[in-house]
């Protein structure tokens, strides 16, 4: 949840996303207060100054407040966290409300850009009734504390958390088993169905009073680019890597068959999604074994070199902050090796979903995870890493401006640096011994592709969900049916068993209850190739884009620092171009890094037939 910038009491509240248009809807809400005309610029820069002040007090208690609830989910953190959530959502509400009231007057471009920013940076703003209000912080508070502390009981006495669950559905090779950790985890979000539909609700009328048709209008919205643009962009993305997709399922789905038999795998069809090596079938790199390449490749297995090199999670984290080190940025503070929370308490329920706090937007730096010891988690942590030296980066930019250019640059930074844990640097750092040569880059690219492709259409369809479910078009009645048919077209996955009448699968992925935009993901995993070619060629590698590894490049990291360092206070095509010298979002980059593998999947697939 790097997208909680700084704060995660900002998820519902100023997350702070960028936003340079002002959509046809934008009305001057505060007719009747105080005249348009006799306002002027110098006044919107007081309101300006006056409006991060005060929002900057309000968010550090809350931050301070949803840390101690998400690290120790109980009633009392639970009531202190919705109460000051709601203070600071309600107050950024109104200030929102308020920047309308300069929609005509003349300013210049950078107090433009703080006033869209202001209206744009609620994720789900709340309406000026008090009641409702805080009805909306509780609910919010509620989800996220039920998806926390879900848990799937066999029995009485044998009760499994999210985090045994996930190692089952990576690991086992019994599909009764898979099946059964997949139903069970999908029991904790039923109760939840009622909750988010009542939050929607209200969600949609504070969106509404700020001059929004909804809250899909206002998340997509928050790019640069009007809203309808923006999905066509998506669209746009999409088709560049649909095919590759396509041809990646085809061959996965033959593998699968192979492995459990086709009348589990029909070979015609969506592939049932308890079998991907994911809770959420959203990543399948955990069954690399089932699909691999029949010669024998020697494919570096991270989690056994871990292992055999005595990693235990806080030398993974540090193994990780050395790699941003080594390109120049500033150790990570004392504090943060203090703070953080680096493994599951045993004692108490806890929010596990990885996120990255900035609690002060000065050196409060920390992560929170219930890091496993594998190679997965070993790349997460580099992505939520990403999170607190982007965060540093941009914390002398003014309040507004102290967030990614998009969401998806967010989201894209640690796993571009990731993308760098290459076999070079795994022997340059003594967790392998020799390098495998490019005859093997087939199996390494596959296993790559599986994470990184596989996760391209989920990464799309969450948020193509949440935006019918804003605008009214997905009904609650239809939420589950609805979210089927978009993991089938997108994915080309389907629901292993026929769902319960009160099933809210929807509710049991993270984003959902908690109210993170997904859009970001999918926009990082273009985003971080063309980061990575660019990275690249500034350290001066000469090699194949997928044998590059930054590491020690001060000149990459130079590079790389200027565009954090600029936060949103420029549209992200200029952050973009400021690096890549491209403001256009371009998926050929993911293309190019995997072409090698689409010949050799074109070759696997032939005589089979694809698509579903
Ligand atoms: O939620 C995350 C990060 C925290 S911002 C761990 N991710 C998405 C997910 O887990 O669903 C990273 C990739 C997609
Ligand atoms: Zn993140």
């Amino acid at each position: 949840m790097g997208q909680t910038l700084r704060l995660s009491a900002l998820v519902t509240a100023m997350a702070l996303t960028t936003a340079a248009c002002t959509p046809s809807s934008t009305k001057d809400t505060s007719a009747g207060t105080e005249a348009p005309q006799q306002l002027t610029a110098a006044d919107a820069k007081t309101f300006i100054e006056n409006a991060q002040q005060e929002i900057e007090k309000l968010q550090r208690p809350a931050a301070h407040a949803e840390w101690a609830y998400q690290t120790y989910i109980n009633q009392d953190t639970a009531a202190v966290t919705a109460y000051l959530s709601e203070k600071l959502t309600s107050r950024a509400s109104e200030l929102a409300k308020e920047a309308a009231k300069f929609n005509n007057v003349e300013v210049d471009a950078d107090t433009r850009r703080k006033l869209n920013l202001m209206r744009n940076g609620l994720v789900m703003p709340a309406p000026a009734d008090a009641k409702l209000s805080e009805r909306l912080a509780q609910l919010g508070s509620d989800l996220n504390g039920m998806y926390g502390a879900g848990k799937y009981c066999r029995s009485e006495e044998e009760c499994f958390r999210l985090t045994e669950m996930s190692a089952i559905m990576a690991n086992s090779r019994d599909a009764d088993e898979l099946l059964e950790m997949w139903q069970g985890w999908r029991e904790v979000s039923p109760p939840m169905k009622d909750l988010y539909a009542e939050q929607v609700e209200i969600a949609n009328k504070g969106a509404q009073e700020l001059g929004f048709a909804d809250v899909s209008e206002l998340w997509r919205g928050s790019y640069d680019m009007p809203a309808d643009d923006f999905a066509n962009e998506l669209d746009r993305l999409w088709n560049q890597v649909e095919p590759f997709y396509e041809a990646l399922h085809c061959h996965v789905r033959a593998k699968l068959g192979e492995q459990y038999g086709t009348d589990v795998v029909p070979q015609q069809g969506p592939i049932p999604a308890h079998l991907l090596g994911n809770m959420w079938a959203q990543t399948w790199g955990n069954i690399y074994d089932v699909v691999k390449p029949e010669e024998p490749l020697e494919v570096i297995d991270v989690t056994a070199a871990l292992e055999q090199h005595g990693y235990d999670e806080i030398k993974m984290v540090k193994q990780a902050e050395s790699f941003f080190t080594s390109l120049g940025f500033e150790p990570l503070p004392e504090t943060f090796w203090e703070r953080s929370q680096f493994q599951q308490p045993a004692d108490r329920d806890v929010v596990c979903h990885a996120s990255a706090w900035d609690l002060d937007d000065k050196d409060d730096l920390r992560i929170k995870m219930c890091i496993q010891k594998t190679g997965e988690e070993f790349a997460v942590i580099h992505h939520e890493l990403g999170h607190n030296f982007y965060q540093r980066a941009y914390k002398d930019q003014p309040l507004l401006y102290r967030g990614s250019a998009n969401d998806g640059f967010h989201e894209a930074i640690g796993d571009t640096i990731a993308l760098s844990i290459t076999p070079k640097y795994l022997k340059e750092i003594g967790l392998v011994d020799t390098v495998p040569d490019a005859k093997n880059d087939i199996g390494m690219l596959l296993k790559q592709a599986l994470d990184k492709i596989a996760f391209v259409p989920f990464g799309l369809l969450v948020d193509q969900w949440r935006w019918k479910v804003f605008s009214g078009e997905i009904t609650p009645e239809q939420y589950n049916t609805a979210w089927w048919q978009l993991r089938e077209k997108y994915q080309g996955v389907k629901a292993p068993v026929e769902r319960d009448a009160d099933a809210f699968d929807p509710g049991a992925k993270y984003h959902v209850p908690a109210n993170t935009p997904y859009t970001r993901y999918f926009l990082a995993h273009i985003l971080q190739f063309q980061f990575h070619r660019e990275l690249c060629k500034i350290a001066g590698d000469q090699g194949p884009v997928h044998r590059c590894s930054i590491y020690n490049s001060k000149e990459a990291g130079e590079a790389l620092n200027t565009m954090l360092e600029m936060g949103q206070s420029r549209p992200w095509q200029d952050a973009l171009e400021s690096l890549t010298g491209s403001g256009q979002m371009d998926a050929t980059a993911i293309m190019d890094y995997f072409a090698p593998l689409k010949a050799w999947l074109d070759e696997q697939n032939q005589g089979r037939t694809c698509g579903w």
